[in-house]
């Protein structure tokens, strides 16, 4: 029985994700959309509020280039972003400094600044 619960969970934890990214998030941190193409990320600066809780939204539009990957080095994130499906990432900001992300091979880089 166990083999046939185990899918099962991994099957609603996957919903459950893509259901996030498309809500508000339940604590009311901002969203921000951003969107990755063969030209890097667009803004490839967002700002958000020291010490802040926020939510970023990245939409791979184009097969072309290298945003295929997406890498927060500081926070450890590395996420997938499939063509056409936005990816969501949650960061709480310093209370100084910036966040800054990047392609797998670090050519294209973006950074959220406090405003
Ligand atoms: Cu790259």
């Amino acid at each position: 029985m166990r083999e046939l619960f185990i899918p099962a969970v991994l099957w609603v934890s996957v919903l459950g994700c893509g259901s996030e990214t498309a809500a508000q998030p339940a604590d009311g941190r901002p969203v921000i959309a951003i969107t990755v193409d063969q030209t890097g990320y667009t803004p490839a600066e967002v700002t958000a509020k020291g010490g802040e809780p926020v939510r970023l939204v990245f939409t791979r539009t184009s097969d072309d280039g290298c945003g295929q990957q997406l890498v927060f080095k500081d926070q450890k994130i590395r996420k997938d972003l499939p063509l056409q499906s936005p990816v969501a990432v949650d960061i709480t900001m310093p209370a100084s400094g910036k966040v800054t992300f990047s392609c797998g091979m670090d050519m294209y880089r973006g950074a959220v600044v406090i405003e």
